[in-house]
């Protein structure tokens, strides 16, 4: 069974992260908590190649979709008037669709990072996917405000800097995506054996 410390995840700062020169600032917070970075490449992704980076099944969809509607009728916005439906996996696959424009609009940094509990540490470090609704000191909390809201009047994604798997199946499954097992080290960092 693989350690605890050994997890690995796919981190991708997104066009948005990129141009606005925050790639520095991501990496740092990743190796400041004790994540090491194993793999890094920048690419400017084709449409094909995003779409078959999200899932395209209906639980994905769905999750998606729901979340958004649950935000909207929080703040008592109607999700029909912005979407013309309110079923979520409906939603969710209008969703997708503007990430196939998104990701394509510039370059991305991708880096696989390997650690304890790789997956979830780098999700509680990133934040929530609505920048306005991650807190202060993760990464999206703490470059951005933007919101569904506002995003889906524009028919876009909502910015938010960075991607991370969300689960283990998602890990597996875009770390192969990105990378060839040529393209990822398995080295030690000074720190490790004073760390763990
Ligand atoms: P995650 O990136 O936090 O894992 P997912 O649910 O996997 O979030 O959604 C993928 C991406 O789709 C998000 O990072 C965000 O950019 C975008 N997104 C999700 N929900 C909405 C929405 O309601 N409107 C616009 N973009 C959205
Ligand atoms: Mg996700």
């Amino acid at each position: 069974m693989k350690k605890p410390k050994d997890e690995r995840t796919l981190v991708l700062v997104k066009p948005d992260g990129v141009i606005r020169g925050l790639v520095g600032e991501v990496i740092m917070r990743f190796e400041k908590r004790g994540l090491k970075i194993i793999a890094l490449k920048m690419v400017w992704p084709t449409s094909e190649h995003i779409n078959k980076h999200y899932p395209s099944h209906n639980e994905w969809f769905e999750s998606v979709g729901s979340r958004t509607k649950e935000f909207f009728q929080g703040k008592n916005i109607d999700v029909n008037e912005h979407f013309g439906t309110e079923n979520p996996a409906e939603i969710g696959k209008q969703v997708k669709s503007w990430l196939l424009d998104y990701m394509t609009v510039g370059p991305v940094v991708a880096m696989v990072i390997e650690g304890m509990h790789a997956i979830t540490t780098v999700r509680k470090l990133v934040g929530h996917t609505y920048p306005i609704e991650a807190l202060p000191g993760s990464i999206r909390g703490d470059f951005s405000v933007d919101t569904p809201s506002a995003a889906n009047v524009e028919k876009r994604v909502v910015k938010n800097i960075v991607h991370a798997s969300g689960n283990d199946a998602e890990a597996s499954h875009e770390i192969e995506h990105w990378f060839s097992p040529e393209e990822i080290n398995d080295y030690k960092r000074s720190d490790e054996d004073i760390m763990f």
